[in-house]
């Protein structure tokens, strides 16, 4: 399946989706970032794959933005989306173009701590567990439609940047066994609910 993946920063999901695309039937045509100093575009350009900067900075409204990142990636005419630590909120117009073939890593266990700053809004909120979620894209932010979850258990003496880390090492393994399921077409999104193989996840 032909695949577009948006980035944003450093794309180490990206490497990962990248060292597995044999794997799990994926032909990566393009990574897309919102930033030209994403390390992302770099791990893209070593594999040999297409890269594009869009800067929502030379947009007027998120509106414009939008419109042409689906043009950008309408060229590549793919069967899956993939946001790989993509930053920028996206429209509802964007959204419902490509429902049901869109995917989000988040690094908490959703429903909890949905936007930014998850893994310090965890430890501040004392929890024990915390984790990383695979969902599809809807207009509402991080609130689509579940598919997969690994959970970690949160440490005495954690910071924000030990338990990213360890959430990293769960989101590398995650996120290609979803995109597999995908891209051999068990997975799908009806009515807002999530079958694999036809059972509701
Ligand atoms: N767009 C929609 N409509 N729905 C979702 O579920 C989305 C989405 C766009 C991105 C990823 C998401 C995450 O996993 C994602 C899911 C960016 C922000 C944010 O606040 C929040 C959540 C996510 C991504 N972005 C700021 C903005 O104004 C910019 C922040 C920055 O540049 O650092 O767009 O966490
Ligand atoms: C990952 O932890 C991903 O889950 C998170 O950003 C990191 C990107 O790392 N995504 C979001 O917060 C989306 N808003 P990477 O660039 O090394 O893959």
């Amino acid at each position: 399946m032909k695949g577009v993946v948006l980035i944003s920063g450093s794309g180490s999901n990206l490497q990962s989706i990248i060292d597995n695309a044999n794997d799990i039937n994926l032909d990566i045509e393009a990574v897309i970032s919102n930033k030209e100093a994403a390390y992302g575009l770099e791990r893209a350009k070593k594999a040999n794959i297409t890269t594009h900067t869009l800067d929502h900075k030379q947009f007027s409204s998120r509106e414009a933005f939008d419109q042409n990142l689906s043009q950008l990636i309408d060229q590549y005419n793919p069967g899956v989306i993939i946001l790989a630590g993509f930053m920028r909120i996206l429209t509802e117009e964007f959204t419902q173009k490509y429902t049901g073939k869109m995917l989000n890593i988040h690094p908490s266990l959703l429903p909890k701590f949905q936007g930014l700053n998850t893994h310090q809004r965890a430890i501040d909120a004392k929890e024990t567990e915390h984790g990383v979620t695979i969902h599809f894209v809807t207009a509402e932010l991080d609130g689509g439609p579940i598919i997969a979850q690994s959970q970690i258990k949160v440490l005495e003496d954690d910071s924000a940047e030990s338990l990213a880390k360890r959430v990293l090492i769960e989101e590398h393994k995650l996120f290609p066994k979803v995109i597999h399921w995908f891209t051999q077409n068990q997975l799908k999104l009806n009515d807002n609910k999530v079958t694999l193989d036809g059972k509701l996840m």
